[in-house]
């Protein structure tokens, strides 16, 4: 792996249900990236991230594991953390080094406490917030009844910028509502145009990620007003700032175990999510913390968060720590 400037890195952590499919998720991008070979599972013992004895026992993430994706020129730093209550202090651990966050929801339970538990606290740390709707290749499953769920808890900032193509019950491709363009299962390199029964549905939602761009800036604003559309350029600048500001909460959707949609989920979380190069000045959070002030710097990696420093090694390597 080279070595990627802070502008390059992005910092995510997965948020969420226990079960919803946070981690089967961050596999799902590594196997999208070449990274591995498959997806594991944790209590087949093959999972890259869920490894530990006692995740291999229990079939669920009892740690935050850092998997780093490499993509676009870009380094995603995914952290994934445990749903499960009883590790709350390893998902804090991951919320305490990210700078964005990424809610899973699993469509075929909906909004649960965890994906509410994970909004709030990706909030409190004003965590830029994008969702994914996972699980749409199991039967019995409605990406309409879990967005609008969402739409229900978090408001009219949830849009849906990627839909399933669904045929009796069954996912088939979807579509990116930015790129106006459909990717099927069974022709994953060519993008076709929307289907004829989706055009009316991508439209409107397309009217309503204008109408938050133009919530975004005031000259954006100006230009929606007086009817003129907006370029490539200001629908982009549009959405990072309403996905920073947390007006806009984009909601992706797919399979993790099919792997559908989620290259277009890298390229959201590259093209939309803040670098810490963009981050304010750092201060301690403890009192008694080392004080160290620094700006992050866009040429210079300046910036250090650890995400459990093993002491034990740095002490190994550092002899002269110890005194
Ligand atoms: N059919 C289907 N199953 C999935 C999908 N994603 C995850 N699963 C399954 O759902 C179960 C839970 O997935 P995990 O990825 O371990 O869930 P998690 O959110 O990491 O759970 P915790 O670590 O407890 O927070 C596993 O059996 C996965 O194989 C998916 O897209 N489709
Ligand atoms: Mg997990």
């Amino acid at each position: 792996m080279r070595d990627y400037q802070s502008f390059e890195v992005r910092n995510v952590v997965t948020l969420g249900h226990s079960g919803s499919g946070k981690t089967t998720l961050v596999e799902s991008m590594l196997l999208h990236t070449k990274a591995i070979d498959r997806i594991g599972k944790a209590v087949d013992g093959n999972s890259v991230l869920d490894y530990d004895a006692e995740e291999v026992k229990r079939g669920v993430s009892v740690f935050t594991s850092l998997a780093p994706i490499e993509v676009r020129n870009t380094k995603i730093n995914m952290l994934d953390t445990p749903g499960y209550l009883d590790y709350v202090g390893e998902a804090t651990a991951g919320l305490a080094v990210a700078d964005n966050a990424l809610i899973v929801v699993s469509a075929k339970d909906g909004v649960q406490s965890g994906t509410l538990n994970g909004y709030k606290k990706a909030k409190e740390r004003k965590l830029p917030t994008i969702f994914f709707v996972s699980k749409l290749d199991e039967d019995n499953t409605s990406f309409d009844t879990t967005y609008n769920q969402l739409r229900e808890a978090f408001g009219k900032a949830v849009i849906a910028f990627e839909l399933p193509i669904m045929e009796e019950g069954h996912i088939v491709g979807s579509i990116n509502v930015l790129k106006n363009k459909a990717w099927f299962i069974n022709d994953r390199e060519n993008a076709k145009p929307v289907p004829e029964a989706y055009v009316s549905r991508v439209n409107e939602l397309k009217e309503q990620i204008s109408e938050a761009v133009a919530m975004a800036d005031d000259a954006l604003m100006e230009k929606f007003f007086e009817g003129e559309t907006f370029s490539d350029a200001e629908i982009l600048k549009g959405i990072r700032l309403g996905v920073r500001s947390g007006e806009i909460l984009p909601v992706y959707s797919g399979s993790a175990v099919k792997v559908i949609g989620v290259e277009r989920l890298l390229e959201l979380i590259v093209d939309y999510f803040p670098t810490y190069a963009e981050k304010e000045w750092l201060k301690p959070r403890m009192k008694k913390a080392i004080l160290f002030n620094f700006k992050p710097q866009k040429v210079k990696p300046s910036v250090l968060k650890c995400l459990k420093p093993s002491l034990t090694h740095l002490l190994e390597e550092f002899p002269s720590l110890k005194s």
